[in-house]
């Protein structure tokens, strides 16, 4: 097993305390996330070797993250400085039947402003064994897109197994890109797709139920359409308010279907960043174990990630094991 590759923009979060509206606030909390960031933050927290590739900015905020990356422990050889502001987003948390809400400040950031000059895939995936990618990159920029085109087709020609998160937020895709059309032709070109009936019918214009025939049936219907896709891995969450969710894992994996327990949370820390703790779970559990572990694995993962603040998930895999077996009793170690 090489090392795992991410490919993303790295945000500031800028967030009110106390589940405060922004328009009520007077300081802010800051962390750093981002997609495919927290899911290289997770594995290097796991001890994997993994490396992110991104554009930062040239000052103070830029310094800030590229110092964090450091401290996660994810490989920065492929981090550039430029001279645009790094993106970042407002967050205000919701609580009971509201919804968190998000504010976007990334257009013209550093990282819209990568292209694939900038980037020389051949080195980065040199001894790499699995690249990672989410839809929220192509969603940025027409320049990321290129890039991470770029970097999926070079991944193809060396056999680099290719995984695909496609995140889908509508903030991204309303200045009259595809999202369908830009999405798809990255899917045709990974491996494995982590994501659910809704992202499937997003992209193929269907209509399936989210029950288990219908994730069957939109499973088959998704390897059938992408035939370099062999698997679908999906994390399913049920709230019963803001504050208190299930989740559990399914998966198709071409042959058979495959899910975990309900894990219950009951009393959600903060969601940003639980389908990252999903994948970087699953990431490594592929690495480690078989399949129906590697899913519980990432299902416990996804759980634990609900009871700390920020994007990244801070959990080892001896935690994670635990809670995937029963083991916790939430008691002071
Ligand atoms: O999955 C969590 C991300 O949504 C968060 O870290 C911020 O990357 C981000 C985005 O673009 O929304």
């Amino acid at each position: 097993t090489g090392k795992i590759v991410t490919f993303g923009e790295v945000l500031m979060r800028l967030s009110p305390s106390d589940n405060r509206k922004l328009l009520q606030a007077n300081h802010l909390d800051f962390f750093f996330g981002g997609t495919e960031m927290n899911v290289a933050a997770s594995l290097a927290h796991m001890g994997v070797e993994v490396e992110h590739v991104t554009n930062v900015s040239n000052d103070i905020v830029g310094e800030a993250a590229v110092a964090t990356l450091r401290k996660y422990g994810i490989g920065i050889s492929a981090v550039k400085k430029v001279n645009f502001p790094l993106g970042l987003y407002f967050l205000e948390v919701g609580s009971a039947m509201r919804s968190s809400q998000v504010a976007y400040n990334r257009l013209n950031s550093s990282f819209a402003n990568i292209d694939p000059q900038q980037v020389d895939w051949e080195k980065i995936l040199e001894k790499c064994s699995l690249l990672h990618w989410s839809g929220i990159s192509p969603g940025v920029s027409e320049g990321a897109y290129e890039t991470l085109k770029a970097g999926l087709e070079r991944a193809g020609q060396k056999g680099v197994m290719v995984t695909a998160d496609p995140a889908y937020r509508s903030n991204l895709w309303k200045y009259g890109r595809s999202s369908r059309e830009i999405l798809s032709g990255l899917i045709a070109l990974s491996t494995i797709f982590i994501g659910g009936v809704n992202e499937i019918n997003e992209l193929l214009e269907t209509e399936y139920t989210s029950d288990e025939a219908g994730f069957i049936a939109a499973s088959k219907a998704l390897l059938k359409k992408f035939p370099k896709i062999t698997k679908v891995f999906d994390k399913v969450r049920t709230s019963v308010d803001a504050s208190w969710q299930k989740v559990y894992g399914r998966a198709w994996n071409g042959n058979a279907f495959l899910s975990t327990s309900q894990l219950e949370i009951t009393s959600v820390v903060d969601r940003i960043g639980t389908g990252d703790a999903f994948a970087a779970g699953l990431l490594y559990g592929l690495q480690h174990f078989n399949e129906q572990e590697a899913l519980n694995f990432a299902n416990a993962a996804c759980a634990l990630k609900h009871t700390h603040m920020g994007d990244v998930n801070l959990v080892s895999v001896e935690e994670i094991q635990e809670v995937a077996q029963g083991k916790t009793d939430g008691r002071i170690k």
